[in-house]
């Protein structure tokens, strides 16, 4: 990694998420999200687990940041829980919600560390999916009135606010596939969900800019290149639609004031006039998670995917040319603002042995990732930064307990945090590129 040097303003971080790390459902005057609700449901997440403890983040936040501070990064991405601040998702709000969040962007800040926020990373009030969720247009209102809140809360402080994380996340896995909360399994309804995840993003915009708030503003999108297994006809035609319903859904309407027309995305009836120009607010950043590449196979049975570079506990491919080919195609494609990598991580079979987690895959993962993404700022893409995921094992969604993505590692018995070798690799790296 010697010969690779990133541009000297360059953000190193580290991130997480509310549900993922908090725990303390029950405290504080939170009231419960979606993700308490569907994790209680038997049978949704391995194990059962639930993001009810977690990390305990809520009551450690203090020594977390200092693991935080002993890597070196310059930054950290975390988010708000909606539930914690306004727990009925409209009307009051809970001091001790807002209380908690500026005393973690006030520790930040001493520390010498820069605040990032998401303000949706999935943990919808309940009372608000009593009332349709993200079916219900008043969703994207009530949304745009909370972010417009945390950002006057915390603006003054944090120097950047994403409306949504993984909108295709909430409105696929959440609605369509049912996998994640609220666990819907239709079509229609997820479409209409991605609509209003992206109409209360401009609402929230619009609402942020308008109260003076000078943080930057933007989104973050899971993005993947689509790789056709084959160069029959039948698989590079698959891998348009694939990245069509991954990318295009998300990224044409942010990017270019318009749906894609792709045959698998018909028009969806929620869209009222003005909605995509609300949508197509200018965009200060474009966050981008990247974890992997989309395979295309339309053989039976499939053409297997090489997997080459090794694979992660998901089961997914480890391609880090991916990172590449995405960021150099979204430049063809679109006016893209600066990009930050806001996630990027493998999930790996960590060990704790005498007090030592040896993940040589994770270290491998993170030098060829970011190589590649080198090779896209090299290419003339601009990115400002890269945040890691996750600075520590925690709740991965319908997966519980059992992935771990983290730089430092939990033991959910003690919640003593462990550095892992990568962590120090990760310290090391940034050193360098300070020192280069
Ligand atoms: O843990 C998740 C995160 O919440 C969103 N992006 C992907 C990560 C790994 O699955």
């Amino acid at each position: 990694m010697q010969d690779l040097k990133f541009p000297s303003s360059f953000q190193w971080g580290v991130a997480t998420s509310s549900y993922q790390i908090e725990g303390a459902v029950n405290e504080g005057g939170r009231a419960p999200s979606i993700w308490d609700t569907f994790s209680h449901q038997p049978g949704k997440v391995d194990n059962n687990d639930t993001g009810d403890v977690a990390c305990d983040h809520y009551h450690r936040w203090q020594s977390d940041l200092d693991l935080i501070k002993a890597l070196g990064v310059d930054a950290y991405r975390f988010s708000i829980a909606w539930p914690r601040v306004q727990p009925l998702g409209s009307g009051a709000w809970n001091p001790a919600g807002l209380a908690f969040y500026d005393r973690l962007t006030d520790g930040l800040l001493e520390r010498g560390i820069t605040p990032h926020v998401t303000l949706y990373h999935w943990d919808l009030p309940q009372a608000l999916q009593d009332n349709g969720g993200w079916t219900s247009r008043d969703t994207a209102k009530r949304f745009a009135d909370y972010a417009q809140t945390m950002a006057e809360r915390l603006g003054d402080r944090a120097v950047s606010f994403s409306t949504h994380n993984e909108p295709w996340v909430t409105a696929v896995l959440g609605n369509q596939t049912g996998l994640f909360a609220p666990g819907l399994k239709d079509p229609v309804i997820a479409r209409r969900v991605a609509h209003h995840l992206l109409l209360s993003h401009g609402l929230a915009l619009r609402a942020i800019r308008a109260a003076g708030v000078k943080a930057a503003l933007g989104i973050v999108l899971n993005q993947s290149p689509a790789t056709p297994a084959t160069s029959s006809a039948e698989d590079v035609a698959l891998a348009a639609r694939e990245y069509a319903l991954l990318v295009r859904w998300f990224a044409e309407p942010l990017l270019l004031g318009r749906y894609p027309t792709a045959p698998d995305l018909p028009v969806c009836e929620a869209i009222e006039p003005g909605d995509l120009e609300t949508i197509a607010q200018p965009l200060d950043f474009l966050g981008i998670n990247y974890y992997t590449r989309i395979w295309s196979s339309t053989s039976n049975p499939p053409v297997p995917a090489p997997h080459a570079q090794g694979t992660s506990d998901m089961g997914w491919e480890n391609y880090p040319e991916g990172l590449t080919e995405l960021l150099c195609g979204l430049k063809r494609d679109y006016p893209l603002p600066p990009v930050f990598i806001t996630e990027n991580g493998l999930a790996n079979r960590d060990v704790l042995v005498d007090g030592k987690v040896d993940d040589q895959p994770r270290i491998e993962y993170m030098r060829t990732h970011l190589s590649a993404l080198k090779a896209a700022i090299d290419a003339g893409v601009d990115v400002r930064g890269f945040f890691y995921w996750s600075l520590m094992d925690n709740f991965e969604w319908s997966s519980g307990y059992a992935k771990r993505f983290g730089l430092v590692h939990v033991d959910y018995q003690t919640q003593v945090r462990t550095p892992k070798e990568s962590a120090h690799w990760y310290r090391r790296f940034i050193e360098q590129q300070r020192r280069a």
